[in-house]
């Protein structure tokens, strides 16, 4: 039989594409029908996500979906990044737009959390590393709001948009995992968390796992996308992590991987969390995975340092072209200085040049002297994080591995890429750079009969239909061990909080 046409919708933190994936018995390809820009918009002192451009872009692209497949596309699934939410009221309409996870708000929910409940009681319950802006820190912060008030439904991004899409309303069960609201072991909601913080759990639409069904594109949107019904919705793993992870075009068990993008999430696939005190100490995440997987992983801060860089130097007027600064930084002295790049510093927007060089002489080491050092002093830096990420998830899973993917717009990246390979001394598989769109794919398709088997099957179709680069470890391990050191009094500092 003929590959069918499958449509992702993969909103990024910094893009939103839909792409149009065919498949079919030994056959998947891939083409992006329609990407548009994700800017953040700040209201008064708080930064929101553009939603309804968003949603517009994802109705664009549903449009032109059909126009290219000639027809109405065999499913949808949409992905987004994670934690976020919308809140609807009585009459299911959106109650004001909904918060981005880079916004100030949860300064002093943090703290509240922790009064009520110790960091390791809430990691012992949900496996979740603990990170500012988890859903958990936003639900408190927001209690007391009249906009918390007159909600009657929560829905994460994914779900939002599939709301809208089909009048029908879900939770997704990976997206779900990062609100640490939910206990790892059962995969259902953690109760007793919530009940401790005073969260409402029925707020929440019921669960979904990755595959299940959820609706049919309603006749406004057949009409404003021109395309003929019904066109089934099926819940993918809704967070991108989690359908970047199945598009990891990776062979047995032995391998970590990196999804970078925006941010950079380095670990590895497991059967069950690792819920030891050592992990969360190391802030080590258990989110859920398709196929009852769980994504042990570390949040890198990614290349958001980059992007925040070219955005400030860009409103200086100094506008660089990423190809043209990434060849000058390939020429700069290796190793100069780093930075932790797994540092909360780092979450919120502005002045990132100056913050990077703040960092650097508070480090004792050589400020970055132009546009080329400081994105080397980047590079560097995340390829010793995700070296440090993939030491420390071997060591505290007890598993090991031969070979780390690099999946993700970072994978375009070849200077990261490589520094990667000599930073971790293992060899490195870039590509493909659209895997969350991939794994979206896959799972619908599998879902539709289009494709059959388990996620090894799956990985087996991407390993023969994608183009992946490979780079060998080269140059002295001993020089990434001494860059290391550099930070290191800095980071331990930081994690005893
Ligand atoms: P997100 O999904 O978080 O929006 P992406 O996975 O799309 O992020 O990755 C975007 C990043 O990928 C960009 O910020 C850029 O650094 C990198 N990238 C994309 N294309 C290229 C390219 N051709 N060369 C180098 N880097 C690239
Ligand atoms: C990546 C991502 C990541 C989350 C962050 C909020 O897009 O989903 O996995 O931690 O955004």
């Amino acid at each position: 039989t003929d590959p069918r046409p499958f449509a992702a919708v993969d909103l990024g933190a910094s893009s939103g594409r839909v792409m149009v994936g065919r498949v079919g018995a030994g056959a998947l390809d891939l083409t992006e029908v329609h990407r548009f820009p994700n800017t953040p918009v700040r209201v008064g002192s708080t930064l929101h996500w553009d939603i309804l451009a968003l949603y517009r872009g994802v109705l664009e692209g549903l449009h032109a979906a059909g126009r290219f497949a000639g027809g109405p596309p065999a499913g949808v699934g949409i992905d987004s990044w994670a934690v976020d939410y919308g809140l609807l009221d009585a009459d299911g309409a959106l109650i004001g737009n909904p918060v981005h996870y880079r916004d100030g708000r949860t300064g002093s929910a943090t703290a509240k959390v922790a009064r009520a409940l110790p960091p390791t009681a809430l990691y012992a319950a949900t496996g979740l590393q603990y990170l500012p802006f988890n859903t958990v820190y936003q639900l408190v912060a927001a209690q007391g709001t009249p906009a918390l008030a007159a909600a009657r439904r929560l829905l994460m991004i994914p779900d939002l948009v599939s709301y809208w899409l089909t009048g029908e309303a879900g939770t997704e069960l990976t997206n779900a995992s990062t609100t640490q609201l939910v206990d790892p072991r059962s995969r259902d909601w953690a109760r007793p968390v919530a009940d401790t913080l005073g969260i409402d759990l029925s707020l929440f639409a019921p669960l979904r796992r990755p595959g299940d069904p959820a609706g049919q594109l309603l006749p406004e949107v057949l009409a404003e996308t021109g395309l003929a019904g019904p066109v089934p919705v099926t819940a993918v793993g809704s967070h991108d992590t989690a359908s970047a992870v199945v598009g990891v075009p990776a062979h047995g068990d032995r391998f970590a991987y990196i999804a970078t993008g925006t941010w950079s999430l380095a670990g590895l696939e497991l059967d069950a969390p690792v819920l030891t005190e050592d992990s969360r100490r190391a802030n080590f995440t258990n989110e859920l995975g398709v196929d009852g997987t769980v994504r042990y992983l570390r949040n890198i801060m990614g290349l958001w340092l980059l992007q925040e860089c070219l955005r400030t130097w860009d409103s200086q007027g100094r506008t660089y072209e990423l190809d043209e600064l990434l060849r000058h930084a390939a020429e700069s002295a290796p190793l100069r200085s780093v930075v932790d790049a797994g540092d909360p510093e780092f979450i919120a927007p502005g002045r990132m040049p100056e913050r990077i060089s703040e960092a650097c002489r508070r480090t004792g080491q050589p400020v970055p002297r132009d546009a080329a050092e400081t994105t080397r002093c980047v590079l560097d830096s995340l390829a010793l994080a995700h070296r440090r990420a993939i030491m420390d998830a071997q060591r505290l899973s007890g598993r090991t591995v031969d070979a780390v993917h690099i999946v993700g717009g970072g994978a375009h990246n070849e200077l990261l890429c490589r520094l990667t390979a000599d930073a971790c001394g293992l060899p490195v598989v870039a590509g493909p750079a659209e895997a969350a769109a991939l794994g979206n794919v896959l799972v619908q398709a599998r879902t539709a009969g289009a494709v059959a088997g388990g996620l090894a099957d799956l990985r087996q179709l991407l390993c023969e239909t994608q183009d992946l680069r490979r780079h060998a470890p080269m140059g002295d391990r001993r020089a990434w061990e001494r860059a290391e050191a550099r930070i290191a009094d800095g980071r331990d500092a930081h994690r005893q909080r």
